[in-house]
């Protein structure tokens, strides 16, 4: 068994135990990155999380050569809408709601086109998706137990949105006992500030939520 390597993070170094690490890529869905799918309709600028794509590329390439278990997620519903609440249904602009029909297919549904992960990023064969209808990646899903089975104790987290579902499952994962690095890099928000200071906001208090570090030298530790 490897040695743990020590990665420079906020708010301090981490030990990581690269057979005991995963990789989790959050909803980098067509719908939040792409003009006329979910992120649009609810009046964000999606050019803001394309700069995301690059480097997590890079970084699933390393997690892949180190043969890391790679995890994507997908927020998403059912066809019929049974499992998504009227709370969520009932947001945004009329017309332009999940399950309403899109540049892409039905918004936020899951089968459509843009409800599927952008080509770049797509997933190989054999690593997990896991479909999700909350901002979390653990709500009514078997997340938990994918980790236990390959018994993984951090989490690399990467995808978007910073401030919405990947703040959302890494609080998730560390109330769960999962050390989180959030990738600063390959992490985005339609909002400047929310990225800055949800990145700010995990490392806080001594790493409240877990660390920050960014890919180049999560890739420098993978190869
Ligand atoms: N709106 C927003 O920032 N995000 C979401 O609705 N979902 C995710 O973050 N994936």
């Amino acid at each position: 068994m490897a040695e743990p390597v020590m990665i420079a993070a906020q708010p301090a170094p981490l030990d990581l135990d690269l057979a005991r690490t995963a990789l989790v890529i959050i909803d980098m869905q067509r719908d939040f990155l792409l003009p006329g799918g979910f992120g649009e309709s609810l009046g964000n600028d999606v050019t803001l999380l394309q700069r995301v794509v690059a480097p997590l590329t890079e970084l699933l390439a390393a997690a892949r050569a180190a043969e890391m278990l790679v995890i994507h997620t997908r927020e998403g519903h059912l066809p019929d809408l049974s499992d998504c609440p009227p709370a969520k249904l009932n947001r945004g602009a009329p017309s332009q709601r999940i399950g309403d029909p899109g540049v892409y297919g039905r918004i936020l549904i899951r089968g459509e086109y843009g409800h599927d992960i952008v080509d770049e990023l797509a997933p190989a064969a054999g690593e997990v998706v896991i479909d999700k209808p909350g901002k979390g990646a653990f709500y009514a899903t078997d997340l938990d137990a994918v980790l236990a089975e390959h018994g993984i104790t951090q989490l690399l987290v990467t995808g978007v949105t910073t401030e919405v579902c990947v703040h959302t499952t890494t609080r998730e994962a560390n109330d769960r006992g999962f050390e989180c690095i959030v990738v600063s890099d390959c992490v985005g928000s339609y909002f400047p500030e929310f990225q800055r200071v949800g990145l700010e906001m995990i490392a806080a208090q001594g790493g409240i939520f877990g660390w920050t570090a960014p890919s180049g030298v999560l890739i420098a530790a993978l190869t």
